[in-house]
């Protein structure tokens, strides 16, 4: 199998870390061209031939050629369904989905948005998309009052929000004092090995240009490692 993807692909990395979370997986991640100013010019060869909509990330399992995070999502879970990561029960699953599907669609744009106001955070639309961004954070406190993770068990809509929060809080739009619950799932949630796998080399991709990754992020060690959840 084959993942390609981008060092700063949030799409991309939830891929990664699902494959990552499946253990007995064999799975080649190969970065594509990308730079932060350049962004993904010239395009991957194979991701052009595969995706009409020329992004990342790209799954390849023999004649198997696959696009879109939460396509291959749903090839994981029917492929290698150990260890599950969608619940198993009908309506909690479909919550599941949800959810997931808002972190990429209703909450991600907001944060698609702050990328071009990274100069203008102050201004009108930089504020409304935090404030829409926070008010998906209230619901998810919410959903958190009775689960460590936002849908039952462990799940790819964790794996989703992750991804989508580490990128929001570095263009701007952090939780806020209220968001106890969210603070330590956050951190639940990144100290898994598979996502540290993912997190960790994002984070040094993104010093090494000079940026600066989440401060909630933190690499674990023997020494501050929590208990495996
Ligand atoms: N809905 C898609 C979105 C994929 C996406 O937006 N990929 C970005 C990288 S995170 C990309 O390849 N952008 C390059 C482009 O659009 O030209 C998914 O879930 O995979």
């Amino acid at each position: 199998m084959r993942l390609l993807t981008g060092p700063l692909s949030m799409f991309g990395a939830k891929a990664q870390i699902a494959v990552a979370e499946k253990k007995a997986l064999s799975c080649a991640v190969e970065f594509v061209p990308f730079g932060v100013k350049r962004r993904y010019d010239p395009k991957h060869p194979d991701v052009l031939r595969i995706n009409p909509k020329a992004q990342v990330p790209v799954l390849i399992d023999g004649t198997l050629e696959i696009f879109d995070s939460t396509q291959i999502f749903e090839y994981l879970e029917h492929a290698h369904p150990q260890p599950p990561l969608w619940p198993s029960d009908a309506k909690a699953r479909a919550v599941a989905r949800l959810i997931e599907h808002k972190s990429d669609e209703v909450f991600f744009p907001n944060i698609i948005r702050l990328m071009s106001l990274q100069n203008d955070l102050a201004g009108n639309d930089a504020v409304a998309a935090c404030r829409r961004a926070e008010a998906f954070y209230d619901e998810i406190e919410g959903r958190l009052a009775d689960s460590d993770f936002v849908a039952g068990d462990y799940s790819y809509a964790d794996i989703a929000l992750i991804m989508a929060h580490f990128f929001a809080v570095r263009l701007g739009a952090d939780i806020n004092e209220s968001h106890h619950r969210f603070d330590a799932w956050r951190r639940r949630v990144s100290a898994r090995p598979a996502v540290q796998q993912v997190l960790s080399p994002m984070s040094d991709f993104l010093r090494s240009r000079g940026l600066a990754p989440p401060a909630f992020y933190q690499p674990c060690n023997a020494a501050n490692r929590p208990e495996a959840t």
